[in-house]
């Protein structure tokens, strides 16, 4: 270790050095005496003197990072779905019980005041959230990384729940500013939109040779705001940069002067519209045109960025591969492609292959689903409109595709038809997967089962034209913010038996498996497990007035509402449940408390009928006194990652329920097993390999595997016959129709019941009904005997190591980036 120590440093690391640290900010950065202080003027005090303590690193490491010429990754992602930062800075530099007390010698409770942060929710759901575990991963390991993304002003909506329904209101997290960020002035890059293609020189020349110049374009700034990704147990230390969209001076200075100062502002507004507002779509893309415009600000920004870094330090664009990766998270950011291409034709005069072959080197890219509305294509029109000259360029890569396959497959008009960059089957689109498949030496898949799906639909035809190019790359989470910062009760107890370790490599916690069999270390998890349902409970307590016992099963689906991973079929248990507790009370012996949270996209009428179905079921549930304390239903609203740091490790179960083949991975599925509950679930995504992992016997498997549901949909599925079977799923579907949730609007449910018998029921929830009440069945069975629930929820949190995202990015790092480790 070399780095430099600053003089201000040590006085911080003490308690007394943090407690005058603390004061002073509240002084002289954030203006306030004690007295007129309050929590909030406290927490931005006590961040900006944690902050100063990541600085110190973070030059340390940038230093670094030049100095050795290292390969930098950048994470190029429309997504970072951070949380908070306060608690997170505090665990990497190890001082959360130093900070606390210095607070309290302030007279100042910091966890009261950790909880006036609000989360930078700068991403839908778990795409976002993968991101934010890589950045910690990345900085964890040593590997130079930056994500570039977009400051949105407005991240993910609030939910609120009115009447039951899902009522969606502004997230403007930015409003008593944010002390995580680093406003960079300086540092703005212009990018423009519209306008037209000249190409310079006459005809004489071929077209080829001829330098294309973008003109009368309409024209963006983009500023950068840095945040500091800090490594755990290491100087190491990354950064963050995203891009916030400012209006360009030229454009309302030349309106101004004209004496329309309206008109000036107006433009402000429109052009700074870009960075206004996350999408708030999971796994289905809109389609809007302003989305399209977000898209290429963002990664338009970036490559100039990094080129500019590039060139400070080389003299030619030879050595880009050997010193840049830029990885694609999904096809949002594919434009960076056409955006690379252009800047090295246009900008440098790089010839064609030269820039190509560039391109290859650097672009790796991540697909994220296989179902078919979700992947990304732009009307060949809009994107004419709105990037001419990127629009040419895509066509030259396919003309230069398109070559190529002829020349190897021969004139196969078909197989051209199939795998061309242009959909022209009905108003002509861009496919953007295509495009990332072809500029990238690496396109990998997010679990097995999913990596293996899409080379055999999706990319089938790319898959036999480049093999090699293919992986997989299970999804992972980060330990520390998992376990280390969110279950201080479980983590407390392991570091009792295994020592500290895990935070760095969880590799060490299989050291539990051995344990797992002891009664007294039983005992010890169900304490933590107790005091977790007990930090949860008063919160529901708390925040929505609901009363549960903590003796109970906690029965847990936590994730964005969608039809494809079935809420609905946990309803159907739900009811199914109910009713059977309205015949005969003592055949439940379980009592259990069912959570739901999620957020529904806003236009996705059918996941907010879900919502308010959830609503609806634990309203006449709740208040039902024949039901007594054997079951809870809650919607518990505002779905976060905060959030989810106090449900996940409160959850006894974990619903992972998805039809098979559609979920690409999931990633609460890790963290639930990493805070000791079992897995629901069927065999899909990630929930293959952690089979594989705890034992199928420490695990609930139910339901159609992937090859069966692909048989019954080649047979022609049907739900009736599923329904005629079970007189149980017949009394739950008919709750349903008949308004028994609803009596003041009996038909409200009525769209819900049909999508399951009369529409076709598109993710089998009726072909697995049986298998999924058998599965909750045992774990009923199995609730009974605590020991041995505690025996195998520990063998479970011992075999997650695996699905630490250390593991995930080390294997990114060897094998797609080919990044080293900084030496610090
Ligand atoms: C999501 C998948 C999840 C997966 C995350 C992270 C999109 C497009 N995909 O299954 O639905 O865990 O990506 O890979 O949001």
């Amino acid at each position: 270790m070399n780095a430099p120590v600053f003089a201000y440093d040590t006085p911080h690391r003490d308690i007394d050095g943090l407690q005058r640290a603390i004061a002073n900010k509240l002084m002289f950065t954030v203006g306030k005496d004690p007295k007129a202080a309050r929590d909030e003027d406290w927490l931005h005090a006590a961040a900006y003197a944690v902050r100063d303590l990541l600085v110190e690193r973070w030059m340390a490491c940038t230093h670094a990072q030049y100095q050795q010429d290292a390969k930098r990754v950048y994470y190029f992602s429309m997504e970072f779905l951070i949380g908070r930062s306060f608690g997170n800075a505090l665990l990497a530099l190890e001082l959360r019980a130093d900070v606390k007390e210095a607070l309290a010698r302030l007279d100042v409770d910091m966890d009261a005041i950790t909880e006036l942060e609000p989360d930078a929710a700068l991403g839908n759901g778990g795409l976002g959230r993968l991101a934010a575990c890589f950045l910690d991963s990345m900085a964890t390991l040593g590997i130079p990384g930056m994500g570039y993304g977009i400051r949105y002003d407005y991240g993910m909506f609030r939910q609120t729940i009115v009447d039951g329904r899902q009522v969606e209101v502004p997230d403007y997290w930015l409003t008593h500013g944010n002390p995580w960020e680093f406003p960079r002035p300086e540092v703005l890059y212009r990018v423009q939109f519209g306008g037209r293609v000249v190409q310079d020189g006459d005809s004489s020349v071929p077209a080829a040779l001829r330098r294309h110049r973008w003109v009368d374009a309409r024209e963006v700034t983009a500023m950068a705001y840095d945040t500091i990704i800090p490594g755990y147990g290491t100087q190491a230390t990354n950064t963050l940069r995203l891009w916030s969209a400012k209006a360009t001076e030229e454009i309302n200075l030349s309106a101004f002067n004209q004496g329309n100062y309206f008109a000036a502002v107006e433009t402000r507004n429109q052009s700074e519209n870009v960075s206004r507002v996350l999408y708030p779509d999971d796994s289905t893309p809109s389609g809007r045109e302003l989305r399209l415009h977000q898209e290429y600000f963002f990664v338009s920004a970036s490559v100039q960025d990094l080129l500019r870094r590039y060139l400070q330090t080389h003299d030619s664009f030879d050595q880009l591969p050997q010193k840049v990766s830029i990885h694609l998270n999904d096809t949002h950011p594919v434009l960076a492609v056409p955006e690379l291409m252009r800047l090295l034709l246009d900008e440098h005069g790089l010839a064609w292959d030269k820039a190509w072959t560039l391109c290859q080197g650097v672009f790796s890219y991540t697909n994220h689903t296989l179902m078919h509305e979700a992947l990304e294509t732009w009307p060949v029109e809009m994107l004419g409109r709105v990037l001419p000259r990127h629009l040419q360029i895509i066509y030259d890569i396919n003309a230069h595709f398109l070559k190529d396959i002829t020349a190897t497959h021969g004139h196969d008009i078909d197989l051209m038809r199939r795998v061309s960059l242009v959909d022209e089957s009905g108003e002509r689109r861009v496919r953007m997967a295509y495009l990332a498949v072809l500029a990238s030496h690496s396109v990998n898949g997010v679990s097995a089962l999913h990596s293996q799906l899409m080379t055999e639909s999706i990319f089938a035809d790319l898959a036999r034209l480049w093999p090699k190019r293919f992986n997989n790359k299970t999804n992972g989470i980060t330990p520390r913010r998992w376990l280390a910062h969110a279950n201080p009760a479980l983590s407390q107890m392991l570091d009792g038996h295994i020592g500290r370790d895990w935070r760095r490599d969880l590799s060490h916690i299989a050291k539990m498996k051995p344990l797992a069999g002891q009664k007294a270390v039983q005992q010890e998890f169900l304490q933590a497990k107790l005091a977790n349902k007990q930090r949860l409970a008063a919160w529901l307590q708390d925040h929505m007035g609901l009363t549960v016992s903590t003796s109970a099963l906690f029965d847990v689906q936590v994730k964005r509402i969608h039809e494809y991973k079935r809420q609905l079929l946990n309803v159907l248990h739900v009811i199914s449940r109910y009713l059977r507790l309205l015949d005969d009370p003592a055949s439940v012996t379980v009592p259990r408390v069912v959570l739901f949270a999620g957020k529904a996209a806003s236009a996705y009428h059918m996941a907010k009928l879900i919502i308010a179905l959830i609503n609806d079921v634990a309203r006449t549930v709740n208040a039902d006194p024949r039901v007594g304390h054997k079951l809870r239903v809650a919607f518990i609203p505002n779905y976060s990652v905060s959030l989810a740091e106090i449900i996940i490790p409160a959850a006894d179960l974990s619903e992972q329920i998805s039809t098979a083949g559609t979920e690409a991975s999931g990633t609460g599925n890790m963290k639930f097993g990493l805070n000791g509950a079992l897995t629901l679930g069927t065999l899909d995504g990630a929930n293959v390999e952690m089979r594989d992992h705890v034992g199928a016997d420490n695990i609930f498997i139910f339901g159609h595997t992937t090859p069966e549901v692909t048989a019954l949909r080649r047979e022609g599925y049907r739900p009736q016959p599923y329904v005629d079977a079970s007189p149980d799923l017949q009394r739950v579907l008919e709750a349903i129709r008949s308004g028994r949730f609803s009596p003041q609007d009996p038909h409200r449910y009525q769209a819900i019941y049909d999508t399951l018998v009369n529409w076709g029921d598109h993710y089998l929830l009726l072909a697995d009904y049986a298998s999924y009440i058998e599965a909750q069945d045992r774990v009923d069975a199995a609730w009974q005997n605590p020991s041995r629930w505690a025996e195998q929820a520990l063998l479970n949190v011992a075999s997650m190591g695996e699905f630490s995202s250390d593991r995930t990015i080390a294997q990114y790092a060897s094998e797609i980036w080919k990044t080293k480790a900084i030496d610090l």
